[in-house]
């Protein structure tokens, strides 16, 4: 292979793009060396085993992903905002919407909801940690280093263009040849990989490490949203897993599940990637929900209305989301007896959606509700989902469907629910816990200006599309016509309005991070459930004493009490797990390995696999058993902590 063909070469794009990746990676060795952070980044980060930090950088992460995802998605509505624009051309627009929706739902919805479970689900539990710390780390490394693999496409070897749903035969060597398909496949492996133990991770966490007194129904419905999507994801990723090996084998050793000729079966990927995708979607929705959940509740001072109404619907949801996923293909074939069915159990869903909204709405009904940032973009979830749910169920219809298909109605219905839910409840989530996590809010007034920006630009850019798409845009589209533009000027300018609102939101965390006022209390916003129990910042093993739960909303009982996570007689060594470098090693080994399939270089392939079973070898023969915190330690802790 020729060094021309390694680097992307020929855009002026790409070329800034190198130059800035050059520059940054140059800076950022030159601060950590300068200021002598290379120790501090390995104990403290790299090697770190703790949830909350772990947390913490899936949350950077995901914040950079959007920003990756948001530059993309800019770049796709400045060619669309006119026609004969000639700012990307066809292959280039290709690759963009490719990388955009890969990246927005792969690399930062999932992470960043991942990211928010890590810090608070052990901590509205009761629990030091999750199940299996050292599983959470390599976790978390596969995740990142699946995305690094996924981003490099960018300027080595080339982008994936078959779009995120990488349709079969179009993503077949023979229509996609080199490796920018491949990386498609192979980052999304490697950070499948732990997406599946964070599942696994999160359901025993949560099945065995309660509280004493916290019984299933007493669990904050936060931790109830990541249970039922712990079991989703335990059961939706191994077909995703299997799917992207079968068509790995496909375009690298030859072999015909996929391909048009030797009785391959290209619809078999459709299938086989929306019985994980549609699933998938509901893994970023149903924990958004349980984050609004949370923050309604605790800002409309009420308990939340019908909370086992709540539990069954999302029980309800995660069940009938594996048997839809056929409406993404109506036009496959498969007949009206197939479509009808599949119609059904779609607009089925709405009925346990709806009785959400309806306990959202009368939680706040009657109630003193308090405007803080946080609740605001949960107030503006209502009504923006809701346009998305209803434009959902019309293309639930199969036979509307047909005429829906494939244009800018599904990309506006599709981005109503995925911005209105997903990413609202990740701001919602990042303000409202922000405090807990750094030990100050956000400025409000900042976050205000942010919220509305983002808000206005959001229905600003899509909401017309809905229009557009009903005048016969269709997506996948690099240049439109003359009829499509003034709707399509809209649509960009509430795009760059959204930008705007993401601009101000990060301003907002370096302006917090000089002026807020440092916290007192580990209490911020009179919260309802134990995470507002320990003190701020959380000490690494969370609870000094693990209290006895007597009621849901567990901490308003236990103010009411006058309880405390800090009983200085009930105070024993508690054992904690060690730091440990293997998992970053690990996966950076797999990162190796895979990056070989990429460019299908074999050898390199197998030594990486070979060092991976060597580091799980030696993971095997490790007998260190952690080690114990001692009660003099945690009440010098706890003392300091609370002010004592
Ligand atoms: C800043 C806000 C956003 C804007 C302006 C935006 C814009 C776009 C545009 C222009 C397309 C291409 C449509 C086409 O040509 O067919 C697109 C596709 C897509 N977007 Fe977004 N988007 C945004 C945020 C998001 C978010 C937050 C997600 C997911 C969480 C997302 C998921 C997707 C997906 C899955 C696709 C389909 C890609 C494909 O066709 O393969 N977008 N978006
Ligand atoms: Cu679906």
């Amino acid at each position: 292979m020729q060094l021309d063909e390694f680097f992307v070469t020929g855009e002026p794009l790409i070329y800034a793009g190198m130059v800035s990746i050059a520059l940054v990676t140059a800076a950022t060795i030159f601060i950590l060396t300068y200021f002598k952070k290379w120790g501090w980044l390995w104990r403290e980060w790299l090697t770190t085993v703790d949830h909350k930090k772990i947390g913490i950088m899936y949350l950077l992460s995901a914040l950079a992903m959007l920003f990756r995802g948001g530059v993309d998605a800019l770049m796709m509505r400045t060619q669309l905002a006119f026609p004969d624009m000639n700012f990307l051309n066809s292959q280039h627009y290709n690759e963009i919407f490719t990388t955009h929706g890969t990246v927005m739902i792969i690399f930062m919805a999932m992470p960043f909801l991942i990211g928010l479970m890590n810090v608070i689900v052990p901590l509205q539990i009761g629990a030091r940690d999750v199940a299996f710390p050292y599983l959470n780390a390599l976790s978390f490394w596969s995740f990142l280093f699946g995305a690094m693999l996924f981003n490099i496409s960018f300027v080595i070897g080339g982008s994936p263009d078959a779009g995120w749903t990488s349709y079969t035969p179009l993503a077949g060597a023979a229509m996609s040849p080199g490796p920018g398909q491949n990386f498609y496949l192979l980052g999304l492996q490697l950070s499948g990989i732990g997406t599946l133990a964070t599942g696994v991770n999160f359901m025993v966490t949560i099945i065995k490490m309660r509280a004493p007194g916290m019984k299933m129904f007493r669990m904050p419905i936060f931790t109830w949203s990541t249970l039922v999507t712990s079991f989703i994801i335990v059961f939706a990723f191994p077909i995703l897993t299997v799917a992207l090996a079968l068509m790995t084998i496909d375009r690298i050793f030859g072999s015909q599940f996929f391909t048009l000729t030797g009785e391959g079966l290209p619809m078999m990927w459709a299938n086989l990637f929306w019985m994980w995708g549609h699933p998938e979607v509901y893994i970023v929705i149903l924990p958004a929900f349980g984050i609004f959940s949370e923050i309604i509740a605790t800002f409309a001072r009420k308990q939340l209305f019908g909370y086992k109404a709540m539990v069954w619907s999302m029980i309800l949801i995660a069940g009938l989301s594996f048997l839809v996923w056929v409406h993404h293909f109506f036009t496959m074939g498969a007949g009206a007896f197939v479509n009808s069915v599949f119609s059904i159990s779609t607009m089925l869903i709405a009925v346990p959606t709806g009785v959400k909204i309806f306990n959202w709405l009368a939680t706040l009904y009657k109630s003193k509700i308090q405007f803080t940032v946080a609740n605001l973009w949960a107030l503006a979830f209502i009504p923006s989902f809701v346009i998305g749910g209803v434009t959902g169920v019309m293309l639930g219809m199969a036979a509307a469907d047909y005429q829906f298909h494939n244009s800018y109605f599904l990309v506006a219905h599709f981005h109503y629910v995925l911005i209105a839910g997903t990413v609202f409840a990740c701001f919602a989530g990042l303000v409202y816990w922000y405090p807990k996590m750094f030990g100050h809010k956000l400025n409000e007034k900042i976050g205000k200006l942010s919220f509305w920006f983002f808000l206005i630009g959001f229905h600003v850019c899509f909401f017309p599309q809905y229009f557009v798409g009903l005048d016969g845009m269709p997506r996948r589209v690099f240049t439109i016509i003359p009829e499509w533009m003034p709707l399509n000027v809209i649509s960009t300018v509430g795009a760059f309005g959204m930008g705007i609102g993401f601009v101000i939101f990060v301003y907002n965390i370096y302006y917090s991070f000089r002026y807020s006022e440092r916290e007192q209390t580990g209490d911020s916003w009179d919260g309802r459930t134990l995470e507002w129990a320990t003190p701020t910042p959380v000490p690494f093993y969370n609870f000094a004493t693990v209290p006895h739960i007597e009621d849901h909303d567990a901490f308003l009982d236990m103010k009411k009490k006058g309880k405390t996570t800090f009983e200085e007689d009930k105070l024993e060594p508690i054992h904690m797990p060690s730091n440990t470098g293997h998992p970053f090693i690990m996966m950076g080994i797999m990162f190796i390995a895979s990056f070989g399939l990429v460019f299908e270089w074999l050898w390199m392939a197998i030594a990486g696999l070979i060092g991976v079973l060597i580091m799980m070898g030696i993971r095997s023969f490790d007998y260190d058993d952690g080690f114990h915190v001692e009660v003099d330690e945690i009440k010098r802790t706890e003392r300091s902590a609370r002010g004592l």
